[in-house]
């Protein structure tokens, strides 16, 4: 099950599998000629080379309960994140689960509302699917580091909304978490009232075969961080749409309109809307289109620039890359990329020149949408959605 939907996402993959174990079975021979690919940590006669734009010694805090936690962008090592290495962001406090007690109710306007254990949901056919996403706050103040890329295994959303029927007059989806906090309301600043985490998508985005409810990441249970025993993963979509720790599903015939949709994770863009320059508030949804260099390595006289991207799942053209303005480079793409997973690129970078660099990426997708510069970006006063060119600086010494 597994392998056939990720062969139609890439019908290589399989043939890659075999090609990457036959080059992990090589690798006590020198690595500098491989393909970079083949490994994404570094080889024996690999070293890093510092970016000038990070401060000297550079680290994250440790992931704790509670917390907020990034990835340090320079160390990635693998095309799939560590579970324990996959950023973090919880808006409320860690809900206590007791796994054997947890259910998904499956609410509203289905023809039969369900109560599914986690047993019951593993009886169902297993899905699993690579996504790699990153909150929509992510940037280059963190150096990108909310980012992750994982395989993630459980049941098809679809499977369980088919379960319990759709009602033809529901509109929406609601999933909330099991974690809860206190909320102001718009009636009275003093006023506050218990919420639990909440997202929404329209049922036509919903019944999106690819949307997974999640009990597995990276073939490990589900990490308590990461939303133990059960979360909602929609590929191609901003983290804010994964909820965590799910609890409920609920149909209905209006849009939802609490914190994570209406008030939080909404851009204020200036944008042509059909032909009027409007503000315009939007809630934080498909991934858009985004790359970034986030390491480079010296192996003899050749700079190793790695980098990936990130968008809502259309292929991609091009990804290139450009060496202190000059021009764009085609840079190389990880073979087990696949249409939501994010995708890794690599450009080979020949006799560099002692002294300060800027590099930076860019991509471009098949509808021939081609990611900003910070000067093309449409004024956006709000953090969300930061997915402009992001220029690094390196010194060659
Ligand atoms: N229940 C719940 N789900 C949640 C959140 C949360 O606070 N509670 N945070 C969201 C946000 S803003 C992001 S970016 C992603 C982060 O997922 P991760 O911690 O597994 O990386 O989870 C989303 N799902
Ligand atoms: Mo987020």
């Amino acid at each position: 099950m597994a392998d056939t939907k990720q062969q139609q996402d890439n019908p290589e993959a399989g043939r890659r599998k075999v090609l990457k174990t036959g080059v992990a079975m090589g690798s006590l021979a020198a690595t500098a000629s491989m393909p970079f690919w083949s490994q994404v940590a570094l080889g024996q006669n690999e070293t890093a080379v510092p970016f000038t734009d990070m401060p000297d010694g550079y680290t994250v805090p440790p992931k704790q309960a509670g917390g907020i936690y990034y990835q340090d962008t320079t160390k990635v090592e693998d095309f799939y994140s560590p579970n324990g290495n996959f950023y973090v962001i919880q808006h409320y406090t860690q809900p206590a689960i007791n796994e054997a007690d947890h259910s998904l109710k499956v609410t509203g306007l289905v023809n039969n509302e369900l109560t599914l254990s986690l047993a019951d949901l593993k009886r169902m056919q297993k899905f699993e699917i690579d996504a790699g996403f990153e909150c929509g706050g992510n940037s280059p103040r963190l150096f990108q580091g909310l980012i992750g890329n994982a395989r993630w295994g459980g049941v098809r959303l679809v499977d369980v909304l088919e379960a319990a029927g759709l009602d033809r007059d529901g509109i929406e989806v609601v999933f909330y978490g099991a974690d809860k906090g206190m909320e102001k309301t718009r009636i009275d600043s003093d006023l506050q009232v218990e919420q639990a985490f909440g997202r929404s998508m329209h049922i036509d985005d919903a019944l999106n075969p690819d949307i997974i409810l999640a009990y597995e990441m990276n073939g490990e249970a589900l990490p308590m961080f990461h939303g133990a025993p059960l979360r909602l993963v929609v590929p191609g979509w901003y983290g804010v749409a994964n909820v965590k720790w799910l609890s409920q599903i609920h149909v209905q015939d209006r849009r939802f309109m609490g914190r994570f949709m209406g008030r939080d994770y909404v851009t204020l863009a200036k944008r042509d809307i059909g032909g009027e320059e409007r503000w315009e508030e939007r809630s934080v949804t498909k991934i858009r289109l985004k790359s970034s260099i986030i390491r480079v390595s010296k192996t003899g006289n050749d700079h190793n620039i790695l980098g990936f991207v990130l968008n809502d799942g259309t292929p991609l053209r091009s990804v290139e890359v450009s060496i202190d303005g000059g021009p764009w480079q085609q840079a190389e793409l990880d073979p087990r990329n696949s249409k939501y997973s994010w995708k890794l690129f690599n450009y080979t970078w020949r006799n560099a020149s002692a002294g300060e660099h800027t590099i930076v990426s860019r991509v471009t997708d098949v509808t021939g949408e081609v990611q900003a510069t910070q000067d093309e970006m449409p004024e956006k006063p709000t953090r969300w959605e930061n997915y402009a060119q992001f220029p690094r600086t390196v010194r060659i010494g």
